[in-house]
């Protein structure tokens, strides 16, 4: 059929054709050179079929090229995807060493700044220093008097000094003072206490109330209208630091202890 069309193909085209001649020649040349045409016509078709299927088949069945770049090509992605993940893992933990550098930033800048208040504020605090002859204990200063003053002068005497004569509120402090004393007879010492102003109601110098305190035995008894307190050391070792308060007349004349508080405030 095929070869059929082409003949009569031929022999139309041919036929159009003014050139009679030709149209004679192929007449005569009979169907022996028609046919060899047609031959290699369909042989010619046949290969050029046989190519066209060949080198689909081979496009087909071969992938090499397209699939081969396209694995690569996943390959590759794969190889991005990853980088990516392993990009995205590195920010996270890039954020949580950030975190935790500023969460050490700030401890540090706590940590330095308590350093520093500790060393502006240790100068401003430790130096306490007392005056020549006058003894500290726990921000105070204490002088022991060589001299001797009636209960008031003597606190005259300590607040001219800058401070009073001494209110002992704890066995610790009666105790450092009670150290500081010299044996003797009668040792005898001021201290700031009073009940001059009503009977047997103790204040202290700075007007507050007497709680407990650190009196002898069978004392304070006003034996001859005694309103003032003192201190008492004498060469009997049994006595105590702790029972050694007596109330005497506030006009005798005695050494006397006064205390000046230093510290207090903070800065
Ligand atoms: C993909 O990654 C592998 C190892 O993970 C590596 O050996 C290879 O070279 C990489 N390929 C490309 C194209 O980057
Ligand atoms: C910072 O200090 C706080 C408390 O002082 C502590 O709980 C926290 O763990 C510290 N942070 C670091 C990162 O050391
Ligand atoms: C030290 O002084 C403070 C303030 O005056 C006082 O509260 C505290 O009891 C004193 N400590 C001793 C051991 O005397
Ligand atoms: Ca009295």
């Amino acid at each position: 059929m095929y070869s059929q069309l082409i003949d009569e193909g031929s022999y139309e085209e041919s036929g159009r054709r003014p050139d009679v001649h030709q149209v004679k020649d192929l007449r005569r040349s009979g169907p022996g050179p028609y046919r060899f045409a047609t031959i290699c016509l369909a042989t010619l078709c046949a290969i050029l079929l046989i190519s066209i299927i060949a080198v689909t088949a081979h496009y087909k069945s071969k992938p090499p090229p397209a699939a081969e770049a396209t694995a690569e090509m996943q390959k590759e992605n794969a190889n991005v995807s990853a980088l990516m993940a392993s990009i995205t893992k590195l920010q996270q933990e890039n954020k949580q060493l950030q975190k935790e550098k500023e969460e050490l930033q700030v401890n540090l800048t706590s940590i330095m700044t308590a350093k520093a208040t500790e060393a502006t504020c240790k100068p401003t605090r430790a130096p306490i220093v007392c005056p020549t002859n006058w003894h500290l204990f726990n921000d105070s200063c204490y002088l022991i008097s060589k001299d001797r003053k009636s209960w008031s002068v003597s606190q005259l005497y300590c607040q001219r000094q800058g401070g009073h004569l001494a209110i002992i509120l704890t066995a610790e402090e009666q105790t450092f003072l009670w150290d500081l004393l010299p044996r003797g007879h009668w040792n005898s010492y001021w201290f700031g206490i009073t009940d001059g102003e009503t009977e047997d109601e103790w204040k202290w110098v700075d007007d507050t109330l007497l709680v407990g305190g650190f009196w002898e035995e069978n004392e304070p008894n006003n034996h001859i209208n005694e309103d003032c307190g003192y201190i008492v050391k004498t060469q009997v070792m049994e006595r105590v630091a702790t029972k050694s308060w007596y109330d005497a007349p506030c006009s005798m004349v005695l050494p006397y202890i006064c205390e000046k508080e230093m510290g207090g405030t903070t800065q």
